[in-house]
């Protein structure tokens, strides 16, 4: 695989000091390639070839740049297959959740907001017998900083609104995933996107993206990652002044109410405990079941996570592939150690996981989905992201008690509630402090709406005009009646 370069001003280069880093496919153990170690200085040529084509850009015609986004969701659309064997080999993701999650939502961003972008009108006000103008223009240079766990599918959640608003990008894949990235780099490139608009670092987080982040010429970071990391962009971003907009971590709570009929429910219910190995931060990993139907539910809950085909991300038939790395492999098994000593009980999976491929070595980075039951809701196990395919069952007494146990984490992205009474889903559903609830069904999304968090899940929200307005700049003009 030829080694993945840094995308500037429209040409494919190493890292000005030559420096590069490896890329492994966690589902073998195998190096893939090589991607650039960039570093301050890359920033800096990046960010000034964003700011050459920049004016440029912002004066293209809004339905220009539309034009364009159709033209990358044309061209993304026709190599789905081979985005989604990269996004399988650079994350062990199961092939068949990478064509129909990762690559298909790829094109699905550019062309909703391709569509958004013809469909949106700048407001106008008139009151005192004057007539007031919301006008609509770029931040300038955006700086673009996306996570592991869906690399593309954030990536262009990102690139598209902020293309479509006008901006020149500098963006920066998690150094763990470089590979759809490049590959939409490369599709640029070959559609002849005007250089300089989509620049492409990559690197380490902490030399590059923080880079990103301090750089005075980019006026908006759009970032999403853990909470941790989060805090570092806040704190460098802050006394900048700069626009932020942080997606953090989550411990999202599936909510069993008394009257769900679960056996119709219990796929969704699975999909949102152990998607993408539960690696997605929309993930239910703490389920609350009503007591009455405790046992009941434990059971089908327990035989259906048994029935998960783990295995080799290539086959067809895989549901569940590897984790993204031995060192996160090694987080998620010190978390199911945790989950034992806080007096939890193993009801399936676990620790020992041996690589369930024939032929797949050892230094593969796969785990069982594993199940916990007997754990308080304090305990650490309950409380903090795992980020990993592991839950905590708990049983409670009244949705009372339900809604505060869900409440009681530092977290406030996601959840879901499961119940026959959709009324009651959602009258339950608005108690739940958090960014987003699914009711009955789990990441349904229309990209109209807003997604984010609140509290340690982050600041702000991405989506239809909360996308457009995160990456541009309003300005009023208020004209007086003659
Ligand atoms: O995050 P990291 P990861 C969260 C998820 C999990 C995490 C996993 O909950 O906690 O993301 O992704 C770069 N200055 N979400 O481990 O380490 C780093 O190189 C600037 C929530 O990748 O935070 C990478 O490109 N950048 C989300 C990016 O930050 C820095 C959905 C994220 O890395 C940096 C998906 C620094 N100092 C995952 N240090 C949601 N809420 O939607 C690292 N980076």
């Amino acid at each position: 695989m030829d080694p993945v370069l840094n995308f500037v001003d429209g040409s494919f280069l190493p890292a000005n000091t030559g420096l590069t880093l490896e890329t492994i496919n966690p589902a073998t153990g195998a190096v893939l390639t090589t991607l650039p170690r960039s570093d301050q200085t890359d920033v800096d040529n990046a960010t000034k070839a964003a700011m050459a084509a920049a004016p440029k850009w912002a004066s293209t015609p809004i339905d220009e740049r539309i034009h364009w986004l159709q033209r990358l969701a044309d061209a993304l659309e026709e190599e789905a297959e081979t985005v989604a064997q990269l996004e399988s080999m650079d994350t062990g993701k199961p092939i068949s959740l990478a064509l129909r999650v990762d690559a298909t939502r790829s094109v699905a961003n550019f062309r909703f907001f391709a569509e958004h972008g013809l469909r949106h009108e700048d407001a106008t006000f008139i009151s005192n017998g004057a007539t007031n103008h919301v006008h609509r223009k770029p931040v300038g240079v955006v700086g673009l900083i996306t996570p592991w766990n869906l690399p593309l599918y954030l990536l262009t959640w990102k690139v598209a609104p902020a293309l479509l608003m006008g901006n020149a990008i500098v963006a920066k894949p998690s150094e763990l995933t470089p590979l759809t990235a490049n590959h939409l780099a490369k599709v640029m490139h070959r559609i002849g996107f005007p250089p300089g608009v989509f620049n492409l670092v990559h690197g380490l987080g902490h030399e590059v993206g923080q880079a990103i982040v301090e750089h005075a010429d980019i006026r908006a970071i759009s970032f999403t990652g853990g909470t941790a990391t989060g805090k570092i962009v806040a704190a460098t971003a802050a006394p900048l002044f700069k626009k932020i907009s942080l997606e953090l971590g989550g411990k999202n709570a599936t909510i069993v109410l008394k009257d769900a009929p679960f056996d119709d429910m219990m796929e969704g219910i699975v999909r949102a405990s152990f998607t993408n190995s539960g690696q997605v931060c929309l993930c239910g990993s703490r389920l609350l079941v009503h007591a009455s139907i405790y046992e009941a539910f434990r059971e089908k809950f327990v035989a259906a996570v048994e029935g998960i085909v783990v295995g080799d991300p290539q086959i067809e038939t895989t549901v569940m592939g590897s984790v993204i790395s031995k060192e996160h492999q090694a987080k998620v098994e010190s978390y199911i150690d945790l989950g034992i000593e806080e007096g939890g009980v193993v009801l399936t999976g676990g620790k020992a996981c041996d690589a369930p491929v024939q032929g797949v070595p050892a230094s593969a980075a796969f785990l069982r989905p594993t199940v916990f039951e007997g754990l308080s809701h304090e305990a650490r196990t309950a409380r903090e992201e795992i980020f990993g395919p592991v839950v905590t069952l708990h049983a409670f007494q009244t949705e009372e008690e339900a809604i505060a146990i869900a409440n009681a984490t530092q977290y406030g992205l996601a959840g879901s509630v499961w119940t026959g009474d959709v009324e009651r889903g959602h009258a339950f559903a608005q108690r739940l402090e958090t960014g987003i609830v699914w009711v009955n069904t789990w990441l349904n999304r229309d990209l109209r709406t807003p997604f984010g968090g609140v509290k340690d899940s982050g600041v702000g929200r991405e989506g239809g005009d909360w996308s457009m307005n995160f990456f541009s700049e309003l300005t009023n003009i208020c004209v007086q009646q003659p």
